[in-house]
């Protein structure tokens, strides 16, 4: 079984709960917190460094300790230190360090006195009301459990981004429409564009007298008050999603824009520069002993610290502080860059409007081209089309063509990649086409090895173009399928094909790590909506996010290119 970032990355983390519960020194737990964030966010195969006998502690992070500990890993598959915790601290205790309030010792307690040693066990000491008489405890403490255990239960699911979008963007609308209300945003994980988002965090600037905070409370959508003050307060909403409204002054905005943007590690990295030049920073802004020198705008701030403006997108110390420092941050892509888009299904099969009707709609949406991509026969259940279907789909194609002004339809085909690696269709009638989409739509659970050959062998066929929705995954709902997409990348890049990041705001696949990684291989990404209708073409937006959040620049992105240039591409190799 060959070990992998992730595996490494899961048992630093596991031991850095362990210890914590432990009650062990502070300084060691972030040390194995910060070697799984490195390990996992690596672009590089830590077990092929360990092979290759490269020095580990080279990593960001990584000392003597843990690199002897990856080196144990990699060569047993196992650590005997994290074996030794488990015997000594029950599994389900660090389930409870989600309930905030409960510190380690507070664990402890429970588990010595009360021998709880799960969440569900907890529900059941607070409902009998056992946890009030532990010293240390008492009755306000157990309501105080009660009401996390509650709010856990209902945001157990982070939501995705688009259905974030969705409940942001009117209640943002609605808040600047307050009298007195001067500036208003949302922060947090939503505004860097993450494809899940826990809470909305959102900071106001009003003038004096403002309703704001009452009106927030009074929203439609509310269903229970969290908490509320003159500059704070919380709500649930009926969807379930928390929000929390901070109210700043005007000299403070840029300041706490920042901070409540995130991440927390980008906040960090950050504050570390600050200090290094005898400057304090935080959420009211940035000062020089007691005189605030900026805070009024995030670019000020980031200014004071020699930094230029860094998108949010960005903001997940990935190397973006480095790369401002050094004045070499992405010029990212945005929406108006996209030219096209390549992967969209029609009613000849599982679509839901004709050839016409979704030319003419990205053809209203600025678009030069769009791609026509419907299911191969494989897909039974889409109504795949076989080889005299797609010759005939083909001649649909070219006659509507010639009809059509301002817009060009691509014959392209979302083709199956079937078990062994071949494709679903023969090549004499996929050289017919402009262009391929190989997508895995069977055979999910073929063990990493199988999976990743299967698609890397698929890549050696020269009709093979763009590897559709790459890992498969549907967001909350379908893990991806296991391949080493590293591999598969790189793949890519020696074979000349190119990697698809599917908008569909369900999938956003590939993810952003991935993303990054194939700018950096110099593979190009298409990024396609996979749109069913012709509403289904506005997706776009949600892929540029990605993207923007996968550094990529419109260079990177094979539709930002005309259909001429994009043809020439095409010709493999
Ligand atoms: P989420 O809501 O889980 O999707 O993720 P975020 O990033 O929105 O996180 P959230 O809502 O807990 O906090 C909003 C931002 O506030 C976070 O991105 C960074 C900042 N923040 C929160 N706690 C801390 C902290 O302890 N230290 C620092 N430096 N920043 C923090
Ligand atoms: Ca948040
Ligand atoms: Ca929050
Ligand atoms: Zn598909």
């Amino acid at each position: 079984m060959p070990i992998h970032n992730a595996d490494v990355a899961e048992i630093f983390n596991r031991i850095g709960d362990l210890l914590d519960i432990k009650g062990d020194n502070p300084f060691r737990i972030r040390a194995y917190r910060d070697g799984a964030r490195t390990v996992s966010e690596l672009s590089r195969s830590v077990a092929e460094m360990v092979e290759g006998e490269e020095d580990l502690k080279a990593l960001p992070g990584i000392g003597k300790d843990l690199a002897a500990k990856i080196e144990e890993i990699v060569r047993t598959g196992s650590l005997s230190f994290l074996e030794k915790l488990e015997e000594e601290i029950p599994a389900g205790l660090v389930e409870l360090l989600r309930i905030s309030g409960l510190g380690p010792r507070k664990i402890n307690a429970l588990y010595t006195k009360l021998g709880i040693t799960s969440l569900a066990q907890l529900r059941e000491a607070v409902s009998r009301q056992k946890i009030r008489d532990l010293e240390g405890f008492g009755e306000k403490t157990e309501q105080n459990i009660r009401k996390e255990l509650d709010r856990l239960a209902a945001s157990a699911r982070r939501i995705k981004l688009s259905t974030a979008d969705e409940i942001a963007r009117p209640l943002l609308a609605y808040l600047r429409e307050i009298k007195g209300v001067r500036l208003a945003e949302i922060a947090g994980s939503y505004r860097r564009r993450m494809e899940t988002v826990g809470d909305l965090d959102i900071l106001v600037v009003h003038v004096s007298g403002s309703p704001v905070m009452e009106r927030f409370l009074d929203y439609d959508d509310v269903q229970s008050v969290v908490s509320h003050g003159p500059t704070r307060s919380s709500v649930l909403l009926k969807s379930g999603v928390q929000v929390d409204l901070r109210a700043v002054g005007a000299e403070s905005y840029g300041a706490a824009l920042l901070y409540f943007t995130g991440s927390k590690a980008h906040n960090i990295a950050v504050r570390r520069i600050a200090v290094k030049n005898d400057l304090k920073i935080n959420e009211y802004g940035v000062f020089k002993g007691k005189k605030r020198v900026a805070g009024r705008t995030e670019e000020g701030v980031y200014k004071q610290v020699g930094l230029p403006f860094i998108p949010p997108e960005l903001r997940e110390d990935r190397g973006e502080i480095e790369a401002a420092a050094q004045d070499r941050l992405p010029n990212l892509l945005t929406l108006g860059d996209i030219r096209g888009d390549l992967h969209a299904h029609t009613t000849r099969t599982d679509g839901h409007a004709g050839l016409e009707e979704m030319a003419l709609a990205a053809r209203e949406r600025g678009y030069e081209y769009l791609g026509i991509t419907e299911h191969s026969r494989h897909v039974t259940v889409a109504g795949g089309l076989d080889a005299d279907e797609l010759r005939a789909h083909i001649r649909d194609i070219d006659r509507l063509n010639e009809q059509l002004e301002g817009i060009i339809l691509l014959k392209g085909i979302e083709v199956d990649i079937l078990e062994d690696g071949s494709l679903d269709l023969p090549g004499d009638v996929l050289r017919e086409l402009d262009y391929t989409v190989c997508s895995v739509h069977s055979r999910f659970n073929l063990a990493r090895d199988r999976q990743t050959a299967r698609i890397i062998r698929a890549m050696d066929n020269p009709c093979f173009h763009i590897l559709g929705h790459p890992s498969g995954r549907l967001i909350n709902e379908r893990p991806p399928y296991d391949i080493d997409m590293e591999q598969v990348i790189r793949a890519a890049a020696a074979k000349g094909c190119f990697m698809e990041l599917n908008a569909h705001p369900d999938r956003l696949d590939l993810n952003d790590i991935h993303l990054k990684l194939a700018r950096e291989l110099g593979v190009k990404v298409a990024i396609s909506t996979d749109a069913h209708s012709t509403e289904g073409l506005n997706s776009m937006r949600f892929g540029i996010w990605q993207a923007r959040r996968g550094w990529l620049e419109p260079g990177d992105v094979l539709n930002t290119r005309s259909w001429p240039e994009l043809k020439k591409i095409f010709r493999r190799g």
